[in-house]
């Protein structure tokens, strides 16, 4: 008898190399034939204009699914700080402006932190799967802890150098990306999702 292998085929909205390691990762041994948008020549550009991250991650997994006629993931995170009512919010990728760097916003939020006593902050990761034949897979998930008033570490991206983790007081730029994969907000929402995609025929 012929045995027939079905690869299911995802792709992954972002061109952020880390975001797509990450999902690689979890994607890849439960089966899933992974693309991200380094493999097309051509898409919409999407705007992120929603008023929150699942809204913004919808949007973009249902633009780039309704355009290349795939399965797509997307996740949309950020830096959710008590002292500045929730910003940077949505708005951590351009928190001191549009094309900001990394180094632009954490010099930023420092500064807006800097007569703050409560550092209380949490990253969010709201992700979204979007099929052409099912109904959308929603999660949301989050990690814990606070604003430093320094830098410390080299790994990870973004606001991990000045993001001390609750568990043990290291910055996530501290953690090997196993480390962080295993407690991050994306990485608890991919765990999440795991059993939800192996349940899908
Ligand atoms: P997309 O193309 O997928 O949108 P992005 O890099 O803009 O990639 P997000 O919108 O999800 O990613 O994240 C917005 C910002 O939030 C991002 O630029 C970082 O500054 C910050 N951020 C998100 N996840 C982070 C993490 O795990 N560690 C540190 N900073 C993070």
């Amino acid at each position: 008898m012929e045995m027939v292998i079905y690869m299911k085929e995802i792709v992954i909205a972002t061109k952020n190399k880390h975001k797509i390691e990450e999902m690689k990762a979890v994607l890849i041994p439960i089966g899933y034939d992974v693309l991200s948008l380094f493999d097309f020549d051509e898409f919409p550009e999407i705007i992120e204009d929603q008023d929150s991250f699942k809204g913004n991650a919808m949007k973009k997994a249902k633009e780039l699914s309704d355009y290349l006629n795939k399965t797509v993931i997307s996740d949309d995170s950020g830096l959710e700080v008590e002292a500045l009512e929730g910003a940077p919010g949505i708005f951590s990728a351009r928190y001191a402006g549009d094309n900001a760097s990394y180094e632009d916003n954490n010099e930023l939020l420092l500064l807006s932190m800097k007569h703050k006593e409560n550092r209380t902050a949490r990253f969010v990761t709201s992700l979204c799967v979007y099929f052409r034949d099912k109904e959308p897979i929603f999660i949301e998930q989050y990690l814990y802890g606070s604003i430093a008033k320094d830098y410390k570490g080299a790994n990870g991206f973004g606001y991990d150098p000045i993001f001390i983790v609750k568990e043990d007081g290291r910055r996530l730029a501290e953690y090997t990306m196993e480390e962080k994969n295993a407690i991050s907000h994306r990485g608890k929402c991919l765990k999440e999702l795991i059993p939800i995609l192996e349940n899908i025929k």
